[in-house]
């Protein structure tokens, strides 16, 4: 009886429930260890992260709780592990419903190593800003990321959440209560109902890649948080004098997605693509 009881002990540690290679007992445990602190406006418009009602195609908000979502999965240099916080609706200027962003850090023997935050992702404001775990204080432990009012772009730097087109303010800025974390599993094998990651009325899927691509782990900063594609920069300081780029992110798809792949491009050239 005693070793029946043994082996299924050992079976439940082992268990692998989305098939990644990472066992449950690792993931749970790597995403409560990283969970970041993060900060939100006072002046928030669409209150918390949203909870999303579990088991369904696409996305439906059961409540604006602060429910973040997570993901842990195994890479060459260790375990990559996303949050994301889904907000129901972009309330900035010219916003829009749904809102989907995320925090990632990547975790080399047992301790932190890069972190990224991504803000106005695959758009011609894309400001992903990065640094070591290192210059963050933060290799045992989740970072702190401040999150833009209205937009929900994530910083790793309070001083840089202005980047983002000139549309990012993370003004009087205090502590965000974190209901739970919920891990989505992975593509092929969603868990705790996370159906929706398939949705096509949300970029989810999409952001179901890897973020520390050997270009991107290149490019990091030695010191300090800094934007992951400065070639970004001069054309978002052209936008940042009309100050309406903003106002067109997930708008002008097309265009700005051109504007990107030619970005990225200019940044494999330099330093290879991964
Ligand atoms: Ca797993
Ligand atoms: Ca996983």
């Amino acid at each position: 009886m005693i070793r029946i009881v043994l082996l299924a002990s050992l079976a439940a540690m082992a268990q692998d429930s989305d098939r990644d290679g990472l066992s449950d007992r690792d993931e749970e445990r790597l995403i409560r260890q990283f969970t970041p602190r993060f900060f939100i406006s006072s002046a928030e418009c669409d209150r918390l992260p949203a909870e999303i009602k579990p088991g369904l195609r696409d996305p439906i908000v059961l409540e604006r709780n602060g429910t973040i979502y997570a993901r842990a999965f195994p890479v060459p240099r260790g375990v990559e592990i996303h949050y994301y916080h889904l907000w129901a609706n972009d309330c900035g200027r010219m916003g829009h419903l749904w809102d989907v962003e995320h925090v990632s850090v990547l975790v080399e023997n047992g301790r932190a190593s890069y972190w990224l935050a991504a803000a106005h992702q695959d758009t011609v404001c894309d400001a992903a800003n990065a640094a070591t775990a290192r210059s963050l204080h933060a290799e045992t432990h989740g970072a702190t990321v401040w999150i833009s009012r209205g937009k929900h772009a994530s910083f790793l730097s309070e001083k840089l959440c202005r980047r983002g087109c000139g549309g990012d303010f993370c003004d009087k800025p205090e502590a965000m209560p974190v209901l739970r974390v919920v891990n989505i599993g992975e593509r092929g094998a969603p868990l705790n109902g996370a159906e929706w990651i398939h949705s096509t009325e949300w970029p989810m899927e999409q952001k179901l890649v890897s973020d520390f691509p050997d270009a991107v782990l290149a490019a990091m900063p030695k010191k300090g948080v800094a934007f992951l594609y400065p070639v970004m920069i001069p054309g978002q300081s052209v936008v940042l004098g009309f100050n309406a780029a903003i106002d067109g992110v997930g708008t002008g798809e097309q265009h700005t997605r051109r504007a990107l792949t030619r970005a990225r491009r200019w940044v494999e050239s330099k330093i290879g693509a991964p």
